[in-house]
């Protein structure tokens, strides 16, 4: 791999086949993480990205577009055809920049907006006083309920008749639930607010109907391209025709120059992908894999935000086992098995080092594992956990997870 890397550069070369060799002989459970085709890394590695092509397509500003605008052009059809959307803007840079875009477009500074709470499973875009988002809007922010872990449709419904907000955020980054859209939108059409879903770690299980959509309810819809969907990293906006011009107006010139082209080509390629009949049996299996894995984890003790997933993701509260969730981080890291710290409601403890952990199976599933692996993966957690700190338990792990790994190739990574 990277011959041409290797030899003019040798210093990115050297980390490039170490980060290749990580990613195949580990097991990668950060739930937003996935491995993309090698034709998805072939589009973002090409050419494409030495042209400049402000605009959309038909509408540029430079010369030189006939390629370009083709390819975004099916970029832009696939990604209607596969969530059944009105219109697409394929240009946002990624999550952040999407979702700034469509306050931009739809609202004004300091209008009111409900979201999800960051340490209830929000995104740091969904409110978070010191970011964008916080700063800029006033955001009052809804939370899950203490006893199941859910979010809390009667709190949703009382704020917003309280807070009347212009519009009302829905999704998450680290929730295990489905989300009722249906039920959001009649709360936003009582109160009149617009509604945004925010599918970006779900997207790939939606466009694979493993889950419901919002788009036939949603004003607006966004989501990053390289978490379940399995794209290059990136985002995209979906909504109804009516916004179409505010949101495009808002990506290009509002927030963004001029967009990334190969990016553009790789969503396109990943799109392609998606429509594909085998994309549905893989979204089915990243939802079988991680109830399976919730499962297994549960009967060997560990505690779990809302006592299972619906999705892709799982969160565990390490409290009663007693290992915080850095430790956790770390210990697991040292094994080959990569997840992340993360607080869970009503977190005690600091961000930096919180009480629970965040998993899925988006990645693993990619590679061809199942629930027979699930099962060894739980197992592999639990003995971690249990002596988190002993150097020979977290060795032995290691070399097992390396011998599942050498059956489970990466698509891309041939070393
Ligand atoms: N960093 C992403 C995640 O891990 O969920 C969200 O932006």
């Amino acid at each position: 791999m990277y011959e041409t890397i290797k030899s003019q550069d040798p210093g990115v070369y050297g980390s490039m086949i170490a980060e290749a060799k990580r990613q195949s002989e580990g097991i990668e459970l950060i739930p937003s993480e996935n491995y993309v085709s090698q034709a998805v890394l072939e589009a973002n590695g090409s050419i494409l990205t030495n042209k400049y092509s402000e605009g959309y397509p038909g509408k540029r500003y430079y010369g030189g577009q006939e390629n370009v605008d083709v390819i975004e052009n099916l970029a832009i059809d696939r990604a209607k055809q596969l969530f059944g959307a009105e219109h697409a803007n394929v240009q946002p840079y990624s999550g952040s920049p999407a979702n700034t875009a469509i306050y931009f477009a739809l609202l004004e500074f300091g209008d009111t907006v409900m979201g999800l709470r960051l340490d209830h499973g929000g995104h740091i875009t969904h409110g978070l006083p010191i970011a964008f988002s916080g700063r800029a809007y006033h955001f009052v922010q809804y939370g899950v309920n203490p006893e199941t872990g859910t979010i809390d449709m009667d709190e949703v419904r009382k704020m917003a008749l309280e807070h009347k907000p212009k519009m009302i955020v829905a999704g998450f980054t680290a929730y295990p639930r489905d989300i009722e859209w249906k039920k959001f939108k009649e709360i936003a059409d009582e109160v009149g607010a617009l509604t945004m879903a925010d599918i970006s770690h779900t997207a790939g299980l939606i466009a694979g109907k493993a889950l419901e959509s919002p788009v036939p309810y949603f004003d607006v819809v966004m989501t990053t391209t390289h978490k379940t969907l399995r794209g290059p990293r990136g985002a995209i906006i979906l909504c109804k025709e009516k916004y179409a011009k505010a949101i495009d107006k808002a990506v290009f010139p509002g927030l963004q120059g001029g967009p990334h082209e190969h990016a553009i080509a790789a969503k396109a390629v990943a799109f392609g992908e998606a429509l594909k009949p085998e994309f549905k049996e893989y979204a089915m299996q990243v939802r079988k894999n991680a109830y399976h894995l919730a499962e297994e984890m549960k009967k060997r003790g560990f505690k779990l935000v809302s006592d299972g997933t619906d999705t892709h993701l799982i969160l565990a509260d390490l409290t009663s086992r007693n290992v915080p969730g850095k430790l956790a981080q770390q210990a697991l890291d040292e094994t080959g098995i990569t997840l992340n710290k993360n607080t869970v409601p009503n977190d005690p403890r600091s961000p930096f080092d919180p009480s629970g952990i965040r998993l899925g199976t988006p990645a693993v599933t990619t590679r061809g594992m199942k629930e027979a692996e699930m099962e060894k993966i739980a197992e592999w957690i639990d003995r971690v956990i249990a002596d988190a700190e002993n150097t020979a338990n977290l060795k032995t792990v290691k070399k097992e997870v390396e011998e599942l790994c050498s059956k489970f190739p990466v698509p891309g990574i041939k070393l």
